[in-house]
């Protein structure tokens, strides 16, 4: 598998609730980048890439948010629903999500900065990397 989903800890008490991840334990791999999308409406359907070499960390701290992963092997659904759960990708996963409340807001660490070339937005070029195992680590 190319993605793993996490539930963290929800150290709560009558005064709230707090969640924590930790570059390099939670998050394997170095963040040099976070970045969030709001705004987007009920339904919308955002991302159809993968990633080169991109290793991604993705979550939900308000709201619910449905990601679409595709590894070339497998497909499934991962509904970030709850500020407790993550889902870490590595390159290779093709990603489309869809927004269910207006009010969610998706956020995102990246182990690099932005680069339109690390992008895969053709799904056939995504099927022959998948085959050639292009991908990186
Ligand atoms: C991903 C999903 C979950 C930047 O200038 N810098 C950035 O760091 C990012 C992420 C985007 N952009 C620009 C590039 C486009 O002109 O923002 C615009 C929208 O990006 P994009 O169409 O790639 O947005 P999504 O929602 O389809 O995908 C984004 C991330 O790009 C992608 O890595 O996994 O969120």
């Amino acid at each position: 598998m190319r993605y793993e989903v996490i539930d963290l800890e929800r150290i709560g008490d009558e005064h709230g609730a707090l969640s924590f991840m930790e570059a390099g334990r939670t998050i394997p791999f170095e963040i040099r980048r976070i970045y969030y999308i709001y705004d987007v409406s009920v339904g919308e359907v955002r991302g159809h890439h993968a990633h080169r070499r991109l290793h991604q960390a993705m979550w939900c701290p308000s709201g619910s948010v449905e990601i679409f992963l595709d590894d070339g092997t497998e497909r499934s659904a991962v509904m970030l629903d709850t500020p407790e759960r993550i889902v870490v990708l590595r390159p290779g996963v093709w990603r489309d999500y869809v927004f269910h409340r207006a009010d969610s807001t998706l956020c995102v660490a990246a182990s690099d900065y932005y680069d339109e070339n690390d992008y895969v937005r053709d799904r056939d070029e995504f099927r022959a990397l998948v085959e050639g195992e292009y991908w990186g680590p």
